[in-house]
């Protein structure tokens, strides 16, 4: 799989930060197959994090996801697309999150932490189809 899935979520919309993590992921190299900004909606959340359903964020997560507009992409390389774009992302604490990384550079706090990239191949396929149905 050379596509992945990545979202910048409601926070990095409301805090002006989708040109900063768009031109990233372009300066890095990957290409922009897909881009639309999009309120997911409830069924869309639930499906994207069933793996969490029953922890106690969960609640949480569904409700930030789907607080406002996210900026939805989906970006292509020559191979490893997703591995690449975790690189770039840093860990899902931004504490952890070394400066150079999305979150280590902008992110403080865990449930807020600005983007989302899928974990690995089938999860990139899988979330793909999710949010872009369509794209060939
Ligand atoms: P990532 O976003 O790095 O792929 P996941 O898929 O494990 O991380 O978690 C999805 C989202 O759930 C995270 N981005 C974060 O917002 C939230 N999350 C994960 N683990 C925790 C946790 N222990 N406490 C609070 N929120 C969490």
């Amino acid at each position: 799989m050379n596509r992945t899935l990545v979202i910048c979520k409601p926070d990095a919309v409301e805090r002006g930060l989708v040109g900063e993590i768009v031109a990233r992921i372009e300066r890095k190299g990957l290409r922009i197959v897909a881009l639309e900004l999009r309120t997911i909606s409830a069924e869309v959340a639930a499906a994207h994090y069933e793996e969490h359903a029953g922890k106690p964020f969960y609640a949480d997560l569904i409700a930030f996801i789907t607080s406002g507009p996210s900026a939805l992409l989906v970006a292509e390389g020559p191979a490893d697309a997703w591995k690449i774009v975790r690189t770039m992302m840093g860990p899902t604490n931004p504490a952890e999150a070394p400066p150079g990384t999305i979150r280590g550079d902008f992110g403080t706090v865990m449930t807020e932490n600005l983007v989302h990239g899928s974990d690995g191949p089938d999860s990139a396929a899988r979330e793909i189809r999710l949010f872009f149905p369509g794209l060939g």
